[in-house]
């Protein structure tokens, strides 16, 4: 077929000089035609000719292998077309197998799609369900959780009111504290002073009770010095020289109440007897001697009296005459410190002129 078309071609070009597809040497000798010597020009067009068909041939004999390259190349190509159509076929076979299977597949698919969609219904039918219950839930919390918070502000106003309460409660118990406190120092002041008061009476009760102690025991000394004395009196018998002689210094008409004084001393042994105010002090104890005068004054009576300690022991007497005498002696068993003077009895005034009213004293 392919051998065929080239020949018909070559023919072609034989006959048809102008032709110069195949080189361009081929078309510049187209001037082949230029026969000016018909001879000379035969034999050059001729070899010009030959010259050109071997040319022609060469390139014909090249394409003709490139054709038959190429045929050979369609060739192949063809049976590898009839191979992949074949092969196709078969795939073709295959396909429709798989679409088959396909198919089934997708009936399967739907099948369990169905499936699938009532579960997801299910499900979505539980959803909803835990959906309703979670909402309940929470509206359940909710209310439990308002319940609560009044509850809570409840029990926080009741706290409160508590706290308030104990607060005051507090201050109460400070106020007391504090009082308490006031208290039991006040008490410890009143204690304290009450027993600095006690101490202080039971100080000076001490201190008097020693005083007292002191004085007992000074005069328990004294008197134990006297009793000395005493005993040693005793011992040497009596001590010598105590006695006395006084007078009044002047008459009096109207002497009428009180001690006579007899203002001056005639004697005064062992100083028993005092001139200022006529009172004699035994010195020591033991039986004395004592006499007394009272002259009365011109026609007047006057009574008067020895007293010890007060007493009266002996009295005298002087009428209403001129100067009557009133004497009298006593003996008195005294101890020492007792006191001995002369008294108003009665009557009025007294006499003396020279010691005629005169009182005296000694120890025997
Ligand atoms: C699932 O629910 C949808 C909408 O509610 C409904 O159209 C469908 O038919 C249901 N499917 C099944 C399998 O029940
Ligand atoms: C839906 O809930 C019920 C009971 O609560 C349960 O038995 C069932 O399996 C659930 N369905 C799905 C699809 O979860
Ligand atoms: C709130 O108080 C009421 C009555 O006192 C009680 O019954 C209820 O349980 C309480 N609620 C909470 C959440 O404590
Ligand atoms: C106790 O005596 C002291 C000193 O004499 C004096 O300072 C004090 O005030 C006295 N106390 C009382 C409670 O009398
Ligand atoms: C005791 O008494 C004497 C005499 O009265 C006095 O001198 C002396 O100081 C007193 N002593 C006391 C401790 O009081
Ligand atoms: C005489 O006695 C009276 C009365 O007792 C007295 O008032 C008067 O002073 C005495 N006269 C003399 C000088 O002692
Ligand atoms: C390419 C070449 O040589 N062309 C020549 C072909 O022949 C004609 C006429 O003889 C020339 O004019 C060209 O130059």
């Amino acid at each position: 077929m392919l051998e065929t078309l080239v020949f018909t071609l070559l023919c072609c070009l034989i006959q048809t000089h102008g032709y110069s597809e195949l080189t361009d040497e081929i078309k510049n000798s187209s001037s082949l035609l230029d026969i000016s010597d018909p001879d000379s020009k035969n034999t050059a067009v001729f070899r010009q000719l030959l010259n050109q068909e071997t040319i022609i041939r060469m390139s014909l004999v090249k394409n003709v292998h490139t054709l038959s390259k190429d045929m050979l190349d369609l060739k192949k190509s063809m049976e590898t077309l009839e191979t992949s159509q074949q092969k196709t076929d078969v795939e073709v076979a295959a396909l429709k197998k798989e679409v088959e299977e396909l198919k089934r597949e997708n009936q399967r698919l739907a099948l369990e799609n169905k499936l699938y969609e009532e579960t997801f219904n299910a499900t979505m039918e539980n959803f909803t369900k835990v959906d309703e219950y979670i909402r309940q839930v929470v509206e359940h919390l909710e209310e439990k959780r308002e319940d609560f918070e009044t509850n809570t502000s409840a029990v926080l106003t009741d706290l409160k009111i508590e706290v308030r309460y104990l607060s005051v409660t507090l201050l109460d118990l400070n106020k007391h504290y504090l009082e308490i406190d006031k208290r039991i120092s006040d008490n410890i002041q009143e204690k304290y002073e009450q027993l600095s008061l006690t101490l202080n009476t039971s100080v000076e009760d001490l201190t008097n009770d020693i005083m007292a102690a002191n004085n007992t025991m000074v005069k328990s000394v004294s008197d134990l010095k006297d009793s000395q004395s005493s005993i040693e009196n005793s011992i040497t018998s009596k001590p010598k020289n105590v006695g006395f002689s006084a007078s009044v210094t002047s008459p009096n008409s109207s002497w009428n109440r009180g001690t006579l004084v007899f203002s001056t001393v005639i004697t005064n042994e062992g100083n028993g007897y005092n001139p200022s105010n006529g009172i004699f002090t035994a010195p020591v104890d033991g039986t004395y001697v004592f006499f007394v005068n009272v002259q009365s004054y011109y026609r007047k009576t006057i009574y008067a009296a020895i007293v010890l300690n007060g007493a009266t022991k002996v009295k005298t007497m002087a009428h209403n005459n001129y100067n009557d005498a009133g004497p009298n002696m006593v003996v008195l068993n005294i101890k020492k410190g007792d006191a001995v003077w002369v008294r108003y009895s009665s009557g009025q005034g007294y006499y003396s002129s020279g010691s005629i009213t005169t009182f005296s004293g000694f120890l025997i």
